[in-house]
């Protein structure tokens, strides 16, 4: 039997990121490499919503609300996670700092605010640039002003853009030996297909010898993952309807915020967190001139969260390419950092 989710994985088209060296004017911005524009979104949401089983895809979370949103998740008590993996990060940052031999351009994939970063690179004192990709401009820009105050001689070189889609690296790091770093669990919010073909773009990316470092989240009671995405301020609610928000700011579409509620549920076949939005009452929507009708109780599904297993997540980079190096975990077990290695 196909499974849905290998159908659907059918649909991420692998990308063939390069850097920025193959007749571009040199000094060309790379913030020219822009993240989808609104008109993406609309593309995307009038898509999503026209199935019928109706879908937003969660990179749309990320515009600055968006961010600023997540950030603020990142500090409640029920989001374990962020706590947890900057807790492993600091354990082991000189180990993390020793795979960066003099000369070695981090890069980071989904970096938002850069704060876990932060910790590794004062303890990296070689690199030769700090390269933040990440889809959202807002969070980037922040990060930027940030790290470059703290780090002034280091170069840092965002990308805006869609990790999952070609992007153009910048020139700079074009002869460079590359240490990814992936954290926050950002793969558990693709289906096995897509993170697969995206471990294997980023050895590609990063290249043959290098090491990819990759924060993973872990299977656990189903009562600690469901508070971890419905906590009781309602801040991950906020972030969740913040995408019909968008669709009002951005497309002028006539969401009514207090007609969706939040949801989030368990789903044990795949070993995840599904959130959804669900329709309170019988309503209708128009965006850009289109409209669009819910029933009661309808849900919009808006984001994946996969929890793994030490050895399924080995196994799943293994089918990337990778060879697992290094796992390193909390004494709870709520949270795994992987070193991958292209070295085989
Ligand atoms: N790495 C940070 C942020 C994690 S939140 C941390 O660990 O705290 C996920 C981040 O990935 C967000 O900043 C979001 O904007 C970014 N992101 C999500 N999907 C993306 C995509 N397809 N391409 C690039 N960035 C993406
Ligand atoms: C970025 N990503 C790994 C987060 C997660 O936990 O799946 C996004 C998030 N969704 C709800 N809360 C946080």
């Amino acid at each position: 039997m196909i499974d849905e989710d290998d159908r659907n994985a059918a649909r991420f088209e692998p990308s063939d990121t390069d850097f920025g060296t193959d007749g571009e004017p040199r000094d060309e911005p790379r913030e020219a490499i822009r993240a989808e524009p609104s008109s993406a979104f609309a593309a995307w949401l009038i898509a999503g919503l026209s199935m019928p089983a109706k879908s937003i895809p969660c990179r749309f979370f990320y515009d600055a609300a968006g961010s600023a949103l997540f950030e603020r998740i990142t500090e409640l008590p029920e989001y374990y996670p962020a706590r947890v993996e900057k807790a492993i990060l600091a354990d082991h940052a000189d180990e993390v700092a020793a795979l960066a031999r003099p000369g070695t351009a981090l890069i980071e994939f989904g970096s938002g605010s850069s704060t876990k970063t932060e910790l590794l690179l004062a303890r990296m004192t070689d690199l030769s640039a700090y390269v933040p990709i990440d889809i959202s401009g807002a969070a980037l820009r922040e990060a930027k002003a940030r790290i470059s105050e703290r780090f002034s001689d280091l170069p840092v070189l965002p990308v805006e853009g869609d990790f999952s889609r070609p992007l153009r690296l910048p020139y700079e790091i074009e002869n460079c030996a590359r240490l990814g770093f992936f954290p926050g669990s950002t793969i558990g919010n693709l289906r096995r297909g897509e993170a697969i073909a995206l471990l294997a773009n980023m050895r590609r990316i990063l290249g043959e010898g290098a090491r990819l470092v990759i924060g993973v989240d872990l299977q656990k009671d189903v009562r600690r993952l469901l508070a971890a995405y419905d906590d009781a301020d309602g801040i991950t609610a906020e972030f969740n309807l913040n995408l019909l928000a968008r669709a009002n700011r951005e497309l002028g579409a006539d969401f009514d915020l207090e007609q969706f509620a939040h949801a989030a549920t368990y789903d044990i076949r795949h070993g995840r967190i599904d959130m959804h939005l669900v329709s309170q009452r019988p309503q209708t929507v128009t965006i850009r001139g289109r409209r669009f009708s819910f029933l009661e109780g309808e849900r919009i599904h808006t984001e994946h969260s996969h929890k793994y297993d030490i050895e399924g997540f080995q196994a799943l980079a293994c089918d990337a390419g990778w060879r697992s190096d290094t796992v390193w975990m909390d004494a709870e077990r709520l949270f795994s950092v992987h070193v991958l290695a292209a070295d085989r």
